[in-house]
């Protein structure tokens, strides 16, 4: 396993539509299990492909609140939102792509997702509280969006200008 680096906003990778995985791969696997060092280490509790500069719709998240409670890794490959709830709720959401910055986003409150694990099975499973939120997070990644696109145009400009300072700076570093 190795630690990949996180791709920062701006990027145009971080806009484009990913694509469906195939078949899964050693590879692929590979790649997951990256993803899920990169996000302990970060620290995070998801992450998606192109994040980490891999234009596939490949997600792993743990969104398990309690620092004592055992890890939860979750790892997916072609995931759907196929059902949301009418009932929304508010999380302050941050991202690795946009350091240091956080802003309250609306999202459906319960999300039944499907996807395809590391062994290649379908899956079907529903979701709420955090990890509805974290899901769904992770998927709008896959689909070029990020969580700064539901804000106002103005709150968007300003977080992406921060944005675009820390990347600067880490480069220089
Ligand atoms: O996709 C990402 O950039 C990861 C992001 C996921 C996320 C967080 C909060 C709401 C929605 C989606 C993060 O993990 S940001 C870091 C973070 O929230 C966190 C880090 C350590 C402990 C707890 C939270
Ligand atoms: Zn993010």
């Amino acid at each position: 396993m190795s630690l990949r680096s996180i791709v920062i906003h701006p990027d145009p990778r971080l806009k484009k539509l990913c694509d469906p995985v195939p078949d899964l791969s050693d590879e692929l696997r590979r790649l997951a299990d990256d993803m899920l060092e990169t996000m302990y280490d970060a620290p995070g509790i998801g992450l998606a492909a192109p994040q980490v500069g891999v234009l596939q719709r490949l997600i792993v998240a743990d969104a398990v609140k309690d620092p004592d409670a055992a890890p939860q890794p979750v790892v997916m490959f072609n995931p759907e939102v196929v059902l949301s709830s009418d009932e929304t709720s508010v999380y302050e959401e941050g991202c690795l792509s946009i350091p240091d910055q956080f802003a309250e986003v609306t999202r459906p409150a319960e999300v039944r997702v499907s996807w395809i694990d590391i062994d290649g099975n379908p899956q079907e499973g529903e979701f709420q509280g955090l990890w509805a939120t974290v899901l769904q997070h992770e998927i709008d990644h896959l689909n070029g969006k990020l969580f700064i696109d539901y804000l106002s145009p103005m709150k968007r400009q300003l977080m992406t200008r921060k944005s675009q300072k820390i990347k600067r700076e880490r480069a220089r570093a």
